[in-house]
C-alpha cells in the first residue's frame, strides 16, 4: 500500500530523467519531451572526455548520432527550443524528477565464462540510488541478464537510497527495441514490454511509455518475463540468420544459389505457415545479435541453476548459432583468399578494396562490425587493405577512405561487407578500369551485385551463397 500512496501523493510523471545519451537514451529523451504529457525531461551525460561533447551538442538541438535518423535533429531542435528538454552531467538533478530511465551499453566482459561487463550500467544506477526520492519510479532500458532488475540493480538501488523496492519505490524494465536509422519509428510503434517488479511498478511505468507509442501498445509482464522477452527476440533473430547462412554454406558446396532457394522456400505459404527466413551475409555485428545470446545463457544458469532440462553433452542451439555467424567474415576471408589464387595473386601485398565498415546498412554504427576481424585476417597474411564507408568518417585504428574510387584505385580484390544502397549496382566496366587489372577480384558479401556482369567484364568473382557462380570460367578480356 506504501508505493501506491507515495505514487498518488506525487501525482501523475511530468519530470523524466534520461540517462546515456546514445542510440536509444537520445531518441527516447526526445519523444518524452515532445508529449504534452510531460513537462520537463533531462538527458543525463557523463561530461567524460569520450562522450562530453554531447552535452553540448544536444543543447544547441543538435544529434550526435551521424547516420540517418529521420525525424530526430527536427525534434531534438523542437525540445530543446521549447525548453522541455535539457542535457546535463549535473545527476543530483535527479531528486527532482518523477521517474528516470537507464540506456547504458551491457557489453560481455567475456564470452567464454558469460561474464557481462555491467561497469557502466552500475555506475548509473548508483547515480540513480544516490538521489532516488520516495515514489520515484526506476526503469532500466538496456538489455540485461535475466534476473538483473529483481537482483543487482533493486539491491543497488536499496544499497545507495536507503530506501526499499516495491515500497518506497517503483522498478521495471522495459527493454529497448530499436535500430539504427529508424529510431523514432521503432519506439513509436513497436509494443514496448513492460514489466515491473510488481504489479505497482508495472502500472506505473505503462503510465510513462503510452504517451509515446503512437501504433505499439504496451505488453505488461513481470521484469524476468521482460528480459527474457527481449535476449530471447534478438537470440532468435542471431538463429535465423544463422540458419540462412548455414544453408549458404552448403549451397556454395552443392554448386547452387541460396537466394533461389531461399525464395522457394519462402513460396510456401498460407495456412498460418509463416518462414521467417532471413538474409545470408558477411557477418552480424553491432551490440545487439552479437551478445544478448550471451545474456540470456547466463540468465538460465543463474536463474535456471540445478533445473534445465536439457539434452546431455548437447551445446545450445543458441551458442552454436552464434559460432556459425562470429565464423562469416572468416568465410569471406577463404572466398577472397581462394579467388586471388585463382587470379595468380599472393595475399602478401596484395592490394584489397574493403566496402563498409559499419555492421548495418545505411548507418554509421561499427559496433562490433564483422568488417574488422576480416580485415584483420588479411593483414595478419601481408595484405594492404583499404577501408570505404560512405557514413564512417573515422575508427579507431583503420583509416577510412571517403571516395570509392580511391579504396578501389589499384585494387587486386574489392569485397563488399555492408549492405550501403551505394554499393547496390556498382558498375563493373567503371570498376574493372579503376583497378587496371586484368582479372580483379570481387566478393560479395551482401548479394548487391549482378556477378555475371562483373564476370562478363573479367572479373573472378565469389559471392555468400553462390555455389552456381563462384566456380566461374574465368573470361578473358
Ligand atoms: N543481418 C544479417 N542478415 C539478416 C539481418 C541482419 O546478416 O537477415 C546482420 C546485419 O547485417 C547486422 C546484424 O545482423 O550486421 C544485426 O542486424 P539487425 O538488423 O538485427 O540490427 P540490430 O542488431 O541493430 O537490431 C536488432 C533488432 N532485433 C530484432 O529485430 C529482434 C532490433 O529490433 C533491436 O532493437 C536491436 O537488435 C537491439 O537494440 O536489440
Amino acid at each position: 500500500m506504501i508505493l501506491e500512496s507515495l505514487i498518488k501523493k506525487r501525482g501523475p510523471i511530468k519530470k523524466i530523467g534520461v540517462i546515456g545519451m546514445g542510440y536509444v537514451g537520445i531518441p527516447a529523451a526526445s519523444l518524452f519531451a515532445d508529449s504534452p504529457v510531460f513537462e520537463r525531461v533531462y538527458g543525463f551525460q557523463r561530461d567524460s572526455p569520450s562522450s562530453g561533447y554531447k552535452i553540448a551538442m544536444l543543447n544547441r538541438g543538435e544529434s550526435p548520432l551521424k547516420g540517418e535518423e529521420p525525424g530526430l535533429e527536427e525534434l531534438l531542435k523542437k525540445v530543446t527550443a521549447a525548453g522541455k528538454f535539457q542535457c546535463t552531467s549535473d545527476f543530483s538533478k535527479i531528486a527532482d524528477l518523477d521517474a528516470v530511465t537507464l540506456s547504458i551499453q551491457t557489453p560481455f566482459l567475456n564470452k567464454d565464462d558469460l561474464r557481462p561487463d555491467f561497469s557502466a550500467l552500475m555506475e548509473g544506477i548508483r547515480q540513480v540510488g544516490r538521489h532516488l526520492q520516495p515514489g520515484m519510479l526506476v526503469v532500466l532500458e538496456s538489455t540485461i541478464t535475466p534476473g538483473t532488475t529483481k537482483g543487482m540493480a533493486l539491491e543497488m538501488l536499496e544499497q545507495e537510497s536507503g530506501l526499499v523496492a516495491g515500497k518506497e519505490f517503483a522498478l521495471a524494465h522495459a527493454p529497448e527495441r530499436v535500430m539504427a536509422g529508424r529510431l523514432l519509428k521503432n519506439i513509436r510503434e513497436h509494443d514496448r514490454c513492460v514489466g515491473g517488479i510488481d504489479e505497482v511498478s508495472t502500472k506505473r511505468a505503462t503510465e510513462l511509455y503510452v504517451p509515446v507509442l503512437t501504433v505499439g501498445k504496451v505488453i505488461p509482464m513481470t521484469a524476468t518475463a521482460a528480459e527474457v522477452t527481449k535476449t530471447a527476440e534478438n537470440t532468435f533473430r542471431d538463429l535465423q540468420i544463422a540458419a540462412i547462412n548455414e544453408l549458404a554454406l552448403y549451397c556454395e558446396a552443392m554448386g547452387i544459389n541460396v537466394y533461389d532457394v531461399r525464395s522457394g522456400i519462402d513460396s510456401l505459404r498460407g495456412e498460418g505457415i509463416t518462414r521467417a527466413l532471413l538474409w545470408p551475409g558477411a557477418g552480424v555485428g553491432g551490440h545487439c545479435l552479437t551478445k544478448d545470446t550471451y545474456h540470456l545463457e547466463r540468465g538460465v544458469q543463474v536463474l535456471g541453476k540445478g533445473s534445465l532440462d536439457y539434452p546431455e553433452n548437447e551445446p545450445s542451439l543458441y551458442l552454436l548459432a552464434r559460432r556459425i555467424n562470429d565464423f562469416m567474415p572468416t568465410h569471406m576471408f577463404r572466398l577472397t583468399a581462394d579467388a586471388l589464387k585463382r587470379a595468380g595473386v599472393p595475399l602478401k601485398g596484395a592490394k584489397v578494396a574493403v566496402l563498409g565498415w559499419a555492421f548495418l546498412a545505411n548507418s554509421d554504427d561499427t559496433r562490433n562490425t564483422p568488417s574488422e576481424p576480416f580485415r584483420n585476417a588479411l593483414i595478419r597474411e601481408g595484405a594492404q587493405v583499404t577501408v570505404h564507408d560512405p557514413y564512417v568518417a573515422e575508427y579507431p585504428g583503420v583509416p577510412i577512405v571517403s571516395s570509392i574510387e580511391k579504396a578501389v584505385k589499384g585494387a587486386d580484390a574489392i569485397v563488399i561487407f555492408a549492405g550501403h544502397h551505394l554499393y547496390r549496382g556498382l558498375d563493373a566496366p567503371y570498376f574493372k578500369n579503376l583497378s587496371r587489372k586484368k582479372h580483379p577480384v570481387i566478393i560479395d558479401g551482401r548479394n548487391l551485385i549482378n556477378a555475371d556482369t562483373f564476370i562478363q567484364c573479367g572479373f573472378i568473382y565469389k559471392g555468400i551463397g553462390r555455389g552456381d557462380k563462384n566456380g566461374h570460367v574465368i573470361v578473358e578480356k
